[in-house]
């Protein structure tokens, strides 16, 4: 038993080898049928000759059905016509599960693709999408793991707002409300007291109305956070975590990487340091490119592919004014208007990928900004407690799985590089 990547390659022909997989377009005339098959490693032909297999195995292989699967036997030989040059010629072909009329044919909307989700998800893109996604977060977890980092467990069910309260999904718990988590950050801050560097993957939820091609109502967040971290190195960080994924999917996923057009050579080429770009003069950047804006106004999905839409390597934004972003960052001293955070932008017009600070510790400050938000400060009490008992520095942040997997494949839409996207309008299937 091989893979089917394995089955179809030089070493291989002349040896028999058996592979196992779902019927992807079968053709035949006469006494021949030319069966393609696929699993997850790639597709091969299958020729099946009568008389060279038993009766009821050229019956199968001539009359089964696109995703019908199937087991094969056979030799494996050189044909320049099967597609990668190789094929199987069969000595047995054994219909496992026979494919009633499959729903999706060639051309089908979008809606509908969508409907049949747990079909389409079988796809030789979508397989792809999700080999590139699994190398992502390996390259990701081996460097946390080199790098002395625990992966911690944090709740998923939560009472507090970590980003936004207005984005909070709401749940009845027992006999009152919780909610989604949004981040895991706060839990991640209480845990650097016990394990000084932790990570975490869980998946966020953001209740965003907004229907825009980058934002999923649930995604899988990858978070880290570290006592002792300045921003500075925090950013130090997260561009030796992207460059050791980016570099892991290079290595592991060239077939794959290549039905999206992405040279794994060119991420190879992605190396620290990438740039530090302090918000104000992104603001100046984009003036001078005629956008009617001043100091104060976000940076949104047309403003960050402005600024990363001729750049092959990400770029951080850094010290964005506070009325921007959430209570919990550390005022930055050379310009007290920022905080000392980072947005760090994907190259070719993608966007923000991650985002991170340095965390404030000052609780007069933390309660201030809370009372200024409206915030339930009872909410919050344990985690000022995190600055009563020991406090020390420390900084951490977020990446978006889905981001990164959306600008490495090239997509026009976050929600293909989610197996079953939760949007606004779709929580089925
Ligand atoms: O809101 S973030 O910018 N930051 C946080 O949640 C911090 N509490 C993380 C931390 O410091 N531990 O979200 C972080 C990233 C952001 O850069 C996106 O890449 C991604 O999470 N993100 C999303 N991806 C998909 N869909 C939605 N709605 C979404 N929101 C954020």
């Amino acid at each position: 038993m091989v893979s089917i990547k394995n089955a179809v390659s030089e070493k291989m022909v002349g040896k028999t080898v058996q592979v196992r997989g779902w019927v992807y377009r079968t053709r035949s005339s006469g006494g021949i049928a030319f069966v393609v098959m696929r699993d997850s490693t790639g597709i091969a032909q299958v020729t099946v000759k009568k008389g060279s297999v038993p009766d009821e195995d050229f019956v199968s292989a001539t009359d089964n059905g696109i995703e019908s699967s199937a087991i094969v036997e056979g030799t494996v030989a050189e044909d320049k016509r099967a597609p990668g040059g190789y094929e199987i010629r069969a000595s047995r072909f054994i219909l496992v599960g026979k494919a009633e009329p499959f729903p999706i044919t060639e051309y089908q909307s979008t809606e509908l693709l969508l409907d049949l989700r747990h079909l389409w998800i079988r796809s030789r893109e979508q397989t792809a999408i999700m080999r590139i996604k699994d190398s992502l977060l390996r390259g990701a977890r081996n460097w946390f793991h080199e790098n002395d980092y625990t992966e911690v467990t944090p709740p998923i069910i939560t009472g507090v707002a970590a980003e936004d309260s207005t984005s909070l999904f709401q749940i009845k718990y027992f006999d009152r409300i919780a909610f989604l988590s949004q981040s895991a950050q706060f839990y991640l801050e209480s845990l650097i007291f016990s394990c000084d560097k932790v990570w975490a993957l869980t998946p966020s939820f953001r209740a965003e109305k907004s229907r825009t091609p980058r934002h999923l109502a649930e995604f899988w967040h990858l978070e880290m956070e570290a006592a002792w971290l300045t921003n500075e190195e925090n950013m130090q960080v997260q561009e030796q975590m992207v460059t050791a994924m980016l570099h892991n999917v290079a290595d592991e996923c060239p077939d794959e990487l290549a039905m999206f057009k992405r040279d794994p050579a060119a991420l190879k080429k992605i190396v620290p340091p990438f740039d530090r770009m302090p918000y104000g003069e992104a603001m100046q950047y984009l003036q001078g490119k005629g956008f009617d804006m001043s100091w104060g106004d976000d940076l949104g999905a047309v403003e960050e592919r402005e600024l990363t839409k001729d750049r092959t390597i990400p770029m951080f934004v850094v010290n964005y004014p506070k009325e921007l972003k959430p209570f919990y960052m550390k005022e930055n001293p050379d310009d007290p208007r920022t905080y000392k955070n980072s947005d760090l932008l994907a190259p070719e017009g993608f966007g923000e990928i991650i985002g991170g600070s340095e965390r404030e510790t000052d609780n007069e400050l933390i309660l201030e900004r809370l009372r200024e938000k409206g915030e339930p400060l009872e909410n919050y009490s344990w985690y000022l407690d995190l600055r009563r008992y020991g406090s020390v520095p420390h900084s951490g942040f977020g990446l978006g799985t889905e981001r990164i997997v959306t600008w490495i494949c090239g997509l026009d839409h976050i929600r293909d590089a989610i197996p079953f996207p939760r949007t606004v309008s779709r929580v089925f299937p």
